[in-house]
């Protein structure tokens, strides 16, 4: 039987992976933490505890004492904030990554999601459709940081045997929980801001192409990519997992659609450097012949149900 820890679980992923790892693994067996106090919801519906991954002793402990078998880290700064305070930031997703390691080196956890990102790649690495072995010169210390944390994975895969796995998720498209200070949070927002505002003042220009996924495709894939037999995996640092490429003007377009009288204004900030370094579009066939990675909303599928379902937590 797996016991699953989820580290950082009330952010915008763990808050949804939390519900489809209990649906899948029974609720008394994925164990919630996070440093902050979660809603009734999840509390409810299963273990949490307050668990601050950057206190190694603790970590080591709650694993061994709560026989965990496998770890999702989802600790860290995002590439927005990450610029706000580079050197903190640094550290913060350093030894979150270090300390998850460590302890699967030391505990019987040896099973372990760390999630990388599109922002590995820099602005010397091809644009469009980036391969998955290609140049490597992020300049963000959010992307350094995930680079460094893709080879220390693999490392500790080679050295110790730690079943490390990983993939470089596009930004994250969800309604649930709001995005937590990235470069890619804009395609969030604007579905906020349309349904309150009827307008949206965008911080990356009209036609800055990212990669993109809705939230769904990635908790799919990414329990997918931990259930499958190890020996398929022919990588041990990152898999590319490409989601849909679209720009801002088309993602507007496509809500005008829906909703005529939207209107979108354009005013680029800091972010846009960090969007301009980013590719535009990503290969990820590595993933689909080694584990099957596939993906199911396309745009339109995913304005559909994002302005369905922001209607209603907003307007009830
Ligand atoms: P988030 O900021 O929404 O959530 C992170 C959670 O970690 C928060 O709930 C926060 O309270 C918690 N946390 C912070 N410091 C902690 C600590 N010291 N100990 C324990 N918990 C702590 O982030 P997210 O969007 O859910 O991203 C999760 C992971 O996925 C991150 O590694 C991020 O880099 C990566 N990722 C996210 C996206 C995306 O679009 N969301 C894309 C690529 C990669
Ligand atoms: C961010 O914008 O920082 C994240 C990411 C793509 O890693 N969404």
């Amino acid at each position: 039987m797996e016991r699953i820890l989820i580290i950082g679980s009330l952010g915008q992923i763990g808050s949804e992976l939390v519900v489809a790892l209990r649906k899948k693994y029974g609720n008394e067996n994925v164990f919630a933490t996070d440093i902050k106090n979660p809603g009734k919801e999840l509390r409810k519906s299963g273990p949490f505890q307050i668990l601050d991954v950057l206190d190694f002793k603790n970590l080591l402990h709650f694993i061994i004492r709560h026989h965990i078998t496998q770890v999702y880290n989802l600790a860290a700064v995002l590439s927005g904030n990450a610029e706000k305070m580079p050197l903190q930031a640094w550290d913060i997703n350093m030894k979150a990554l270090m300390n998850t390691l460590e302890a699967a080196r030391q505990s019987q956890a040896k099973k372990l999601f760390w999630p990388s990102s599109i922002a590995v790649f820099g602005p010397t690495t091809p644009r469009h459709n980036t391969p998955q072995l290609t140049v490597m010169e992020p300049n963000t210390v959010y992307g350094i940081s995930k680079l460094a944390g893709e080879r220390w994975g693999e490392y500790y895969n080679k050295r110790y045997g730690i079943d490390f796995r990983s993939v470089r998720y596009p930004g994250l498209i969800s309604y649930k929980t709001e995005p937590g200070g990235g470069t890619t949070d804009y395609a969030v927002e604007i579905f906020f801001e349309a349904v309150t505002k009827g307008s949206y003042e965008c911080f990356l220009s009209a036609k800055t192409a990212l990669p993109m996924m809705f939230m769904e495709d990635a908790i799919r894939n990414t329990i997918k990519l931990m259930e499958v037999d190890g020996n398929r995996l022919s990588l041990r640092s990152a898999y590319n997992m490409a989601g849909i490429s679209f720009t801002p003007k088309e993602l507007a377009d496509s809500i005008q659609k829906r909703m005529p009288e939207f209107k979108i204004s354009y005013k680029p900030d800091f972010r846009q450097a960090i969007a301009d370094s980013w590719p535009a579009s990503i290969d990820d066939s590595v993933a689909r012949n080694d584990w099957g990675l596939n993906i199911k909303f396309d745009l339109e599928k995913l304005v559909d149900v994002m302005l369905e379902k922001v209607t209603k937590k907003l307007k009830g």
